[in-house]
């Protein structure tokens, strides 16, 4: 990372401008040369793990110094973890504590397990419970001296306790007193990177993949490691390497020697490494003619190709599938089904502890049916019939990662199969990497959502944590929004997205603020002058993301392919489920997908407490009005103003709250470091030209339909519909290859 030297902004200024009304300038200049401090350059590599010293201003930094480290362990985590503690303390503390074996000193930090550490086996720590990857840390008195202890049962629940650890020291937090008990909720926590063997990635707007295959296995970029170090701080334990799209050749030897060595960068920060793959594998290169679930053959290839993987990487975490989904091979190629498929494969990884997560995501344009039912249509007969490797990897709404969705009912339908959740970080509906759209309160929304199956409190989150029906194979997916990039994400605030994913996957209690609070701490500053307003703009901007581009249950408007932008108007093309006027079915009368008991019937798929609100157009909440309702254009809503109006007067709120959000962040000038700060300010200008674009281009195309004035005082598009109709971006990113 380069490194500049540069005058930071903390009390030697102000001392020397004191200091210049007495000394002569030449002495001045000598002593704010002295005073100048070498710091990182902000470009966000460092993510949230800046360890940066409290900043001038910050509300409370810890007092407490941590004078010796003793990290319990023989190499592999247990390096990790000690390495780690001293970056982080001596960014933090300006200076490395001293290293020891055992605590001999007031103000030590302890690490490790009871079985490492008889000092931590004398304290007695009640560890029961936590598991492998929980962690306690306490304040506590060792040996006649004032240490803080983070005890595990095993070396990664001290990796996490560690990363806690200087997440408390990162947000100012004091050292003393302190008794914390964690444990994840969720077994499996993961990221599935869309990332093809040429380094594209789909839907990824952060550069090319950071897996740089060609290389591999020979050289290990860095960045590897950073990448397993920053998701290790979230708790994050899996990562899937490549596109559910998958490409047969990731499980050729030549491919596998570089998965492989990806593992053993993973290894020592908890991290299993998993792969997609691809149904047909055994055809393409495995010299079959058939890739039948039911064929022997085909069962003996994978349980060859599954004993060559663990042969090379024997903490191999397992497959995840996409099959018989937008053109992809599987099962039903044969006759089979998906559940066929995902037992034949789970079979084969088995014997070596692997799993098997078959993706839920599926519908077709030959199916009549409303594309919002056919996932549960044909997976809800399979309940009860995979095995008990297998996870069903259901996205968080019943189409896909729109701004936001209703849960998707296979939430609760399925209770004798683990469900596995799939959130998308990056952002294929929010604005790409240009707009600042925090996904925390839709995560939030979507696991506090109650499906009612088991009364109230059956909350979405209840469903995969298991304890609803009694799993302990459970899990969560995050669609990475990761790239080669300098920032990681493409955008400094989308690192945000991946760091509340991380810490939801490990705790959904966690509030979304909470979240935008301790992660604007740790990336821009402790000062209440800069965190209050970030965090007000985080919170604001997923919603303003949903105004501008299609509020009160619109879905699926976007542009056609890349989905860059507004399309409200596209239809026709190779699947009418893939167009925009069979989402928004806006005619002369009204708008809106009419899911109820006299239309598509969908709401039936929820639970009946569910069901009666979603068919009941006046108990429906408003943002799902037309995602389950068709209405005419002056159906009244609860401000009072006809759906028209409020249709319009939204796609403004959501332009306006963009425009103050930009006005935050240019108040914030000098504030944040000048590189950080120039591009989120760029970012936020496109993100408001956009924003008048999707409304402008919106209004004009819906304006074309309902053939009803504006509401007074509003402004009209600048522009005809076939202006905004014209536009055309052959080389978006992200778009399918
Ligand atoms: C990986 C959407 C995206 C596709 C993606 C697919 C999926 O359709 O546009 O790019 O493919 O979801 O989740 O499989």
């Amino acid at each position: 990372m380069p490194r500049m030297l540069t005058l930071t902004r903390h009390a030697g200024d102000l001392s020397c401008v004191r200091a210049m009304r007495t000394l002569a300038s030449g002495l001045c200049a000598a002593l704010l040369l002295f005073t100048a401090t070498a710091v990182q350059a902000e470009d966000g590599y460092a993510l949230w793990l800046r360890y940066a010293a409290p900043d001038a201003g910050a509300a409370g930094p810890s007092a407490t110094r941590v004078t010796q480290l003793v990290v319990a362990g023989s190499p592999g985590v247990p390096s990790a973890t000690r390495e780690e503690l001293q970056r982080g303390l001596a960014g933090l503390q300006g200076g490395a504590p001293a290293n020891g074996d055992a605590v001999t000193r007031a103000g030590a930090l302890l690490v490790g397990t009871p079985a490492a550490s008889p000092q931590i086996a004398r304290l007695g720590l009640d560890l029961d419970g936590l598991g492998g990857e929980g962690y306690r840390i306490r304040s506590a008195v060792v040996d006649g001296h004032a240490t803080t202890v983070v005890a595990a049962n095993e070396d990664i629940g001290a990796l996490y306790g560690a990363f806690h650890l200087l997440r408390l020291l990162q947000t100012g937090q004091p050292l003393d007193g302190l008794d914390i008990r964690e444990a994840p909720r969720l077994a499996v926590r993961m990221l599935n990177h869309w990332d093809n063997l040429d380094r594209y990635v789909e839907r990824g707007y952060a550069g090319q993949s950071i897996w740089d295959w060609h290389r591999l296995p020979g050289w290990l970029d860095p960045r590897y490691t950073d990448y397993a170090r920053a998701n290790a701080s979230i708790g994050i334990n899996g990562t899937v390497l490549n596109n559910v799209n998958a490409n047969a050749d990731v499980l050729t030897p030549m491919y596998l020697d570089k998965v492989a060595a990806i593992a053993g960068v993973m290894r020592p920060y908890g991290i299993k490494v998993y792969l997609s793959a691809r149904f047909s594998a055994p055809m393409e290169i495995g010299g079959l003619d058939t890739a039948d679930p039911a064929d022997a053959d085909v069962q003996r290839w994978w349980r060859t190709k599954a004993d060559e993987v663990y042969a090379l990487i024997p903490d191999f975490g397992g497959f995840l599938v996409k099959a018989n989904s937008e053109g992809q091979p599987g099962p039903q190629d044969y006759g089979r089904s998906h559940a066929d498929g995902a037992n034949m494969l789970a079979d084969a990884v088995a014997p070596h502890g692997g799993i098997v997560m078959w993706r839920a995501f599926v519908y077709s344009d030959e199916e009549p049916v409303d594309r919002a039912k056919q996932a549960y249509n044909e997976f809800v007969p399979l309940d009860g019939t995979f095995h008990d490797n297998v996870l069903v990897q259901v996205k968080n709404g019943p189409i896909d990662f729109q701004p936001r969705e209703p849960f998707h009912p296979l939430f609760g339908g399925m209770p004798k199969t683990p469900l596995m959740m799939e959130f998308q970080i990056t952002k294929e509906y929010l604005g790409f990497s240009t707009h600042l759209a925090y996904k925390a309160p839709l995560y939030e929304e979507v696991l506090d959502a109650d499906t009612h199956v088991q009364g109230p409190g059956s909350t979405v989150a209840r469903v995969i944590d298991g304890s609803l029906d009694g799993h302990a194979l459970t899990g969560i997916a995050g669609v990475a929004n990761i790239g080669s990039d300098r920032n990681w994400s493409g955008s400094h605030f989308d690192q945000a997205n991946w760091y509340a994913f991380g810490r939801l996957a490990w705790n959904s209690d966690l509030s979304s603020r909470d979240i935008a609070v301790e992660w604007t701490r740790m990336t821009f500053s402790n000062d209440p002058a800069v965190v209050e307003p970030v965090v007000g703009m985080m919170m604001a901007s997923r919603e303003a993301v949903v105004d501008y581009t299609g509020a009160l249950g619109l879905h699926h408007v976007m542009g056609r392919g890349h989905h860059y932008g507004p399309g409200p108007w596209v239809e026709g093309g190779p699947r009418a489920d893939w167009t925009s006027v069979y989402f928004h079915r806006a005619d002369g009368n009204g708008i809106g997908f009419d899911r109820t008991r006299r239309g598509s019937d969908a709401v039936s798929q929820y639970a009946a407490p569910v069901a009666e609100v979603f068919d009941d157009v006046t108990r429906t909440p408003e943002e799902f009005l037309l995602w389950f309702h068709h209405v005419p254009w002056s159906h009244p809503m609860r401000s009072g103003r006809p759906l028209w109006d409020e249709l319009v007067l939204r796609y403004d709120r959501g332009v306006e709250t963009v425009r103050g959000m930009r006005e935050t962040w240019a108040g914030l000038d000098g504030r944040i470091d000048a590189g950080r700060h120039a591009q989120v300010a760029a970012f936020l200008a496109i993100q408001q030209d956009e924003a008048q674009w999707w409304r402008d281009a919106s209004i004009a195309y819906f304006q074309s339909i309902s053939g009803r004035p504006l509401p007074a005082g509003v402004a009209p598009p600048p522009h005809p519909l076939e202006h905004y109709k014209a536009l055309e971006f052959p080389h978006a990113p992200g778009d399918t290859q």
